[in-house]
């Protein structure tokens, strides 16, 4: 039978795929976005549109803040509340090192006189949020949270605290997936939401030096004014911050483009434990005059040092993007379909993200105006392509081409182009939405693993063999860059099951020798898990450098590295 492929425009506004068999009249259709459709708008608005994710994607943490799972932790004679389902195969009770000093009055004091009195923060429904993270997991029980406004000021309170022995949180927007941004026990928190200063721009070069305070969104529409996008682009984005974005050196949407932030972050400055601010603040493409510093800094979940300000090359807006929304009838297709859309789109291909029907149903099931663009009928995986290029007709004739060939190759089963900037939205809220939608679904076991792209849905399918029907196990992530998010959505937390699936997880991960860690960070939850990933001596040797660097431990403890070779 000879099946072939064409693209029917069917209006002025809308492009259906079609598939049509030569040897009759007949056709089958793949029926194009069913919804709403608003005004027709250019796609290339689409690019650093700041609507990509509202605060629907990302929900404003105090809605997230409830009752934290807690247990009860033994501590100098206090007890602390404390989550009790952080990280292991079952609820460990964390002892808080006694070396670190408590806050007392005067300390009080001093933090008022230097950073004034309302940036010393004490009281109970700040402190709830800034304990508390995004997943409502990991709750800490500090009673004070620091507001520096200058990197003097953060000097400050490090080299205070350093003296004083006492310990810190650095936080940024509080997003991080890990246990990373909130206190364990009652470290002092140093937000550096007011540190949110652009500091200059320079688009000849395309360089953008800030703060690290800096909401991500926020430098999205400042550069978009510029006619620049930045080269990361995550479902956090309203509520992140560039600081913490390089800290935790976060992958996200845009990574299969733009690569790396050990790419584009082209220099920092950091404060250390002791509160000397090293000035790595370069803003030059080639710099080899010895050690490279700053990388030390990019991800290292604020263990290392605070960042204080960042200077980061971004690539200049192009104007044309194009998104698809496709169906695949099988793994094996999404694999084919990576690696035809890498050579036939090649220096146009800037995403290509994955979800598993699971995490569809999810969607659809807890996000409140989410639509399948696809009929109802079953597909098992879906697949989002974004081009982005400077040449709209070419580029969208390059997409149509390529779509139109796995159709007829059967990589893809059905397929929707998006024509407006409200359906690419509705597209990315699909995938984006899948965190959301696994916190609205009850408690959530979360896996981020890099592995070789072939071998990454054996974990998906394994892990669903080995609970039964005890847990919904999504497959979900970063396909292009070989980056699976591996969920597990329970109605609540459940020992047996966390048995079930640590450590088989992270041993699974290191047989093909994945990554236990592609882009959240070890954080609290897996910083006695790095030997997995990490050689002995690698791990020696990062404990070395954490103690050059930071030999009282004040920063950011229990966290990263493991407990026992710290502290
Ligand atoms: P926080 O959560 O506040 O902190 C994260 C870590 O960095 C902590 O260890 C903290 O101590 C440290 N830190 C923060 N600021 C500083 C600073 N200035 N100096 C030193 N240390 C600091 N991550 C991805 O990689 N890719 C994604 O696609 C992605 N999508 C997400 C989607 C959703 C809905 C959510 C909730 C999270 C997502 N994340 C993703 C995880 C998270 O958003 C990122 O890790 C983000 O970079 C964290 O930034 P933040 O400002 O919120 O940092
Ligand atoms: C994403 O890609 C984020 O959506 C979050 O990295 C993944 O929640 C997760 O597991
Ligand atoms: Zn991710």
């Amino acid at each position: 039978m000879n099946t072939y492929c064409r693209l029917l425009r069917r209006s002025s506004t809308r492009y259906l795929l079609h598939r049509s068999n030569s040897n009759s009249q007949h056709s089958t259709q793949f029926p194009g976005f069913r919804g709403h459709f608003g005004t027709s708008r250019p796609l290339e608005q689409l690019l650093g549109d700041p609507k990509r994710t509202l605060s629907t994607v990302f929900p404003p943490l105090r809605e997230h803040i409830g009752s934290g799972l807690t247990s009860a932790c033994n501590v100098a004679g206090h007890t602390h509340r404390l989550p009790c389902r952080f990280f292991g195969s079952a609820p460990i009770v964390m002892q808080r090192n006694p070396k670190f000093s408590t806050i007392n009055a005067d300390d009080i004091t001093k933090f008022k006189e230097i950073l004034g009195e309302k940036n010393v923060v004490q009281d109970e429904e700040r402190l709830l949020a800034a304990n508390t993270d995004w997943m409502r997991k990991y709750k800490g029980s500090s009673t004070l949270v620091l507001q520096p406004r200058t990197t003097e000021e953060v000097s400050w309170i490090l080299k205070y605290c350093n003296s004083r022995c006492l310990a810190v949180v650095p936080q940024g927007g509080n997003t991080g997936l890990v246990g990373g941004s909130v206190p364990v026990f009652d470290e002092v928190i140093i937000t550096m939401g007011s540190m949110k200063n652009i500091i200059s721009f320079d688009k000849v070069s395309g360089i953008l030096v800030c703060e690290a305070g800096c909401i991500l969104e926020n430098l999205v529409s400042f550069l978009d004014s510029q006619g620049f996008v930045m080269p990361l682009d995550l479902g956090a984005k309203g509520s992140c911050q560039i600081g913490g974005n390089v800290s935790t050196n976060a992958g996200g949407l845009r990574f299969l483009r733009y690569g790396s932030l050990h790419g584009n972050v082209l220099g920092l400055e950091a404060v250390l434990a002791n509160g000397t601010v090293l000035d790595m603040l370069g803003t030059l493409r080639k710099d080899n005059t010895g050690y490279d510093l700053k990388h030390l800094f990019i991800g290292s979940e604020g263990s290392l040092g605070i960042i204080s300000k960042v200077s980061i090359l971004v690539p200049p807006k192009l104007s044309s993007v194009n998104l698809a929304f496709l169906a695949c009838k099988d793994y094996v297709s999404c694999q084919n379909l990576l690696l035809e859309a890498k050579r036939k789109l090649g220096e146009i291909l800037s995403a290509f993200e994955f979800l598993d029907s699971d995490s569809m149903d999810l969607v659809l099931n807890h996000l409140e105006g989410v639509r399948n663009p696809l009929p109802p009928s079953m597909h098992n995986f879906y697949v989002l392509i974004e081009t982005t290029g400077s040449d709209q007709s070419y580029d969208k004739e390059k997409l149509e081409a390529f779509l139109l060939r796995s159709m007829e190759g059967g990589l893809i089963s059905d397929g929707v182009l998006a024509q407006d900037i409200n359906q690419a939205f509705s597209f990315w809220r699909i995938r984006e939405g899948v965190p959301e939608a696994l916190m609205k679904a009850g408690a959530v076991y979360k896996y981020d693993l890099s592995l070789p792209v072939e071998k990454m849905y054996d974990l998906v399918e394994a892990m669903r063999i080995r609970l039964g029907p005890a847990a919904k196990v999504v497959g979900y992530g970063h396909l292009g860059d070989g980056n699976l998010h591996l969920n597990i959505s329970l109605p609540e937390y459940d020992d047996t099951v966390l048995g079930l699936v640590e450590p088989f997880v992270y041993e699974w991960t290191s047989k093909y020798r994945g990554s236990i860690s592609a882009e959240h960070g070890l954080g609290l939850m897996k910083a006695n898990k790095i030997h997995y990933s990490k050689s002995p001596e690698c791990v020696d040797l990062m404990v070395s450098i954490k103690k050059l660097l930071d030999p009282n431990g004040i920063l950011n403890p229990y966290k990263v590295l493991p407990s026992s070779l710290t502290s």
